[in-house]
């Protein structure tokens, strides 16, 4: 294991500890190992991107300087808050799109201990983060633009997720509002902005920056974010679920995925019935004629074409950035989700 990555759990294990040990509430042995359990299982176990891009952008915001031993703590920890925002919003996620497993092993709410209370859970994961940043942050000066800064986030995420969710309605589902525009509105709001110009944004406000000064970068994180929910949407169906940890509920839940937009950009009119009749049931043989579609249709191909064409383009906006800093950031960030299997 790489030396960051170790520190950096290192950091997640005296985050945990402090958690478990809030004053601000009386924990029985119980309680205590029911908010323990449900952390290690849901926090931790992803690819850790997010959480890890903050310190890498902090490191190179401060080129190449050694960062002190209590910096390094500090960027860690922000890390860990955008993993647990992470962990918070995908434990609601898999209720709410029904799905069954999530980095290999099955979801939370899945477990018959669980169950709804995963709900309950994963507003404790939300109040984890205020905890950890009036620990850690609040005598920084950049405390209250932090505090800012997540609930903003939050508030747009959510808000992508009310998007994603009610187009699929029951006695509302309707193909023909889906479009590009559509999608690109939907992961914008639900992906882009806690994945990508979250971790950038702790980097900058941790290097004392004012974020007002770096729309443009902000622009550059929000394009690269629509780019990795495409690569989601795509994998849903096309992923190895051995390597994605997860298996694809996209179609079953009538999902504006890119994969099904580009069906209605491309399809005759024989295939559009095909389409409308099979997208989004849960019955196995509706889901195969819909892949069976995707094939026909080649969509790998125009996936392979899109992922080329968004990565020069990205790359371009990158280089178009007066800060060779900054260009670093954003080049190491693309690099880590370019191709991506998982
Ligand atoms: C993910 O959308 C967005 C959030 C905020 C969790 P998704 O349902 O496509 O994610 P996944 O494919 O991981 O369930
Ligand atoms: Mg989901
Ligand atoms: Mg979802
Ligand atoms: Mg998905």
């Amino acid at each position: 294991m790489s030396d960051l990555r170790s520190k950096f759990l290192e950091v997640y294990s005296v985050l945990k500890s402090e958690l478990l040990n809030d004053p601000a509430f009386e924990f029985t042995d119980d309680s205590r190992q029911w908010v323990e359990r449900m952390l290690d299982y849901n926090v931790p176990g992803g690819k850790l991107n997010r959480g890890l891009s903050v310190v890498d952008s902090y490191k190179l915001l401060k080129q190449g300087k050694g960062l002190t031993n209590d910096e390094t703590f500090l960027a860690c920890s922000l890390g860990w808050c955008i993993e647990w925002l992470q962990a918070y919003f995908l434990v609601l996620d898999d209720i709410m799109d029904n799905s069954h497993t999530r980095r290999g092993q099955p979801c939370w709410f899945r477990l018959p201990k669980v169950g709804m209370i995963a709900a309950n859970d994963g507003i404790i994961l939300r109040n984890h983060i205020s905890r950890i940043l009036k620990n850690h942050f609040k005598g920084t000066p950049y405390y209250v633009d932090l505090v800012d800064l997540f609930n903003e986030v939050e508030f747009q995420t959510a808000h992508g997720q009310m998007i994603d969710l009610i187009t699929t309605l029951v006695g509302e589902k309707d193909l023909s509002k889906y479009s590009l525009s559509l999608h690109r509105r939907i992961v914008q709001y639900k992906t882009a902005y806690y994945s990508f110009y979250l971790p950038v944004a702790c980097a900058l406000l941790m290097s004392g920056e004012n974020l007002d000064n770096h729309v443009d970068v902000k622009n550059v994180l929000i394009e690269m974010g629509t780019y990795f929910q495409v690569q989601d949407d795509y994998l849903d169906c096309f992923g190895d679920p051995e390597v994605i940890g997860k298996i694809g509920t996209d179609i079953e839940d009538f999902k504006c995925s890119w994969l099904v937009v580009k069906v209605l950009e491309l399809c005759n009119e024989e295939q559009k019935k095909t389409l409308y009749e099979n997208y989004g049931k849960e019955d196995p043989a509706c889901v195969a004629k819909i892949k069976e579609l995707y094939n026909t249709l080649k969509l790998q191909d125009i996936y392979l074409e899109y992922e080329s064409k968004s990565y020069e383009k990205i790359t371009k906006s990158i280089e178009a950035h007066p800060s060779k800093e900054v260009q670093a950031v954003l080049k190491s960030f693309l690099a880590k989700i370019y191709m991506r299997q998982k």
